[in-house]
């Protein structure tokens, strides 16, 4: 290292933290709270992508996707959430299982690797839709992987499927269902759960989930919604909560940090994240979280200006082409369809100095073309 960086890492008093990274001894909660607390954001950067480069040298990992949410009928009334809408609105939809295929159908000649199914928690919908809804897309398109449902929503299977846990996954695997995303978590923090989404699964809920998806040798990512009201040591506590989980089961595949949108929410009042916010999140995600093998810039929500940065600030994979995400809109424009092309992410990660590796939805690599 150069005496300049060294002098650098003094004077923000990252140098104990650095030498824990050159050794690989694991870091602590202090040393979380030291990387949110300096504003050396270059310097938590360097530290980030000595891990990112350790771990994944110059790969950046993309995949072609496609995003379907299949109903956005909802009782949990998450102040965070623009998405949903109640039963009697006129927003409120449930795809059938028609249109899902339908919707599939548009794309057949992309060679779509993954799609990503989730949705609200709607109460109607019966166990057989959940099973119908992951045959449709194997019928459709058989060599894609299914990466569907969070923790929130295979608790809700599980009520109207009325069996335990292990059996019901035994039944969606048996239908075609690959991993599972990463939401829902939120922020693992009582306090933050009763302010904003007290209707939802508590923490400890969505982890004993996971568990379960991970013993039933179903791997899955995990999220973290920041830039609420959420404080630097809640945030601090998840990272470290779902790394104890990681060490329990081996099978979190990915983390991304989820830049809260607060466009058309109920706390519209909260400014956007910021740059340097998003690039801290994703740095400080890659090194507290040393046994998750993939840190992801989702650009959809933190534009891929920004995601184009994260990969030298920790990220190595840039999820994907994202075709028809609903959930949030970058910077809260609607009006424009959120979409890159398989050429524009390869140039975007090109021009950033990495190079693409296209994946499927359980990270093996594809060949490039
Ligand atoms: O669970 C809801 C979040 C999540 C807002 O696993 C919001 O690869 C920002 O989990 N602003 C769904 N976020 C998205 C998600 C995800 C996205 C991309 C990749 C993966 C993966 C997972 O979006 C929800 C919630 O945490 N969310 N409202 C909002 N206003």
């Amino acid at each position: 290292m150069s005496r300049l960086m060294e002098s650098k890492l003094a004077a923000s008093g990252l140098e104990k933290i650095y030498q824990k990274i050159v050794d690989g001894v694991r870091l602590n909660f202090d040393d979380g709270l030291a990387l949110y607390r300096t504003h050396d954001l270059t310097s938590v950067g360097f530290l980030a992508n000595l891990v990112r480069e350790r771990k994944s040298g110059d790969l950046t990992y993309f995949v072609r996707n496609l995003h379907i949410n299949y109903t956005n009928i909802c009782n949990k009334g998450c102040k965070f959430c623009s998405f949903y809408a109640l039963p009697n609105d006129s927003r409120a939809y449930v795809l059938s299982i028609q249109d899902v295929q339908d919707r599939i159908r548009k794309h057949g000649d992309v060679p779509i690797r993954e799609i990503h199914m989730v949705a609200g928690i709607n109460p109607r919908l019966p166990y057989q839709y959940y099973l119908d809804l992951i045959r449709a897309v194997k019928e459709v398109k058989p060599s894609v992987h299914v990466k569907a449902f969070t923790m929130i929503e295979l608790a809700q299977i599980q009520r109207v499927a009325k069996k335990p846990m292990g059996e019901m996954l035994v039944d969606l695997k048996a239908a075609g269902l690959d991993c599972c995303p990463g939401g829902g978590a939120e922020v693992f923090s009582d306090r933050v759960h009763e302010e904003l989404f007290r209707a939802k699964l508590d923490n400890e809920g969505w982890f004993e989930v996971a568990r379960e998806v991970h013993r039933a040798g179903i791997r899955s990512n995990a999220t973290m919604l920041y830039g609420h009201i959420e404080t630097v040591e809640e945030k601090v506590k998840h990272l470290l909560h779902i790394r104890d989980l990681q060490d329990e089961t081996g099978g979190f595949m990915c983390f991304i940090p989820l830049a809260f949108d607060p466009a058309n929410t109920e706390l519209s009042h909260i400014p956007v994240t910021t740059g340097y916010a998003n690039l801290r999140e994703i740095a400080i995600a890659r090194l507290l979280l040393d046994n998750f093998p993939h840190i992801k810039a989702f650009w959809i929500m933190i534009t891929p200006a920004v995601a184009q940065l994260a990969l030298w600030y920790g990220a190595d994979d840039i999820d994907g082409t994202v075709s028809h995400y609903e959930i949030t809109h970058a910077l809260g424009d609607t009006s424009h369809h959120q979409e890159l092309s398989h050429e524009q992410l390869l140039a975007m990660i090109c021009e950033a100095g990495r190079k693409p590796v296209e994946r499927d939805a359980l990270y093996n690599l594809l060949p490039l073309h």
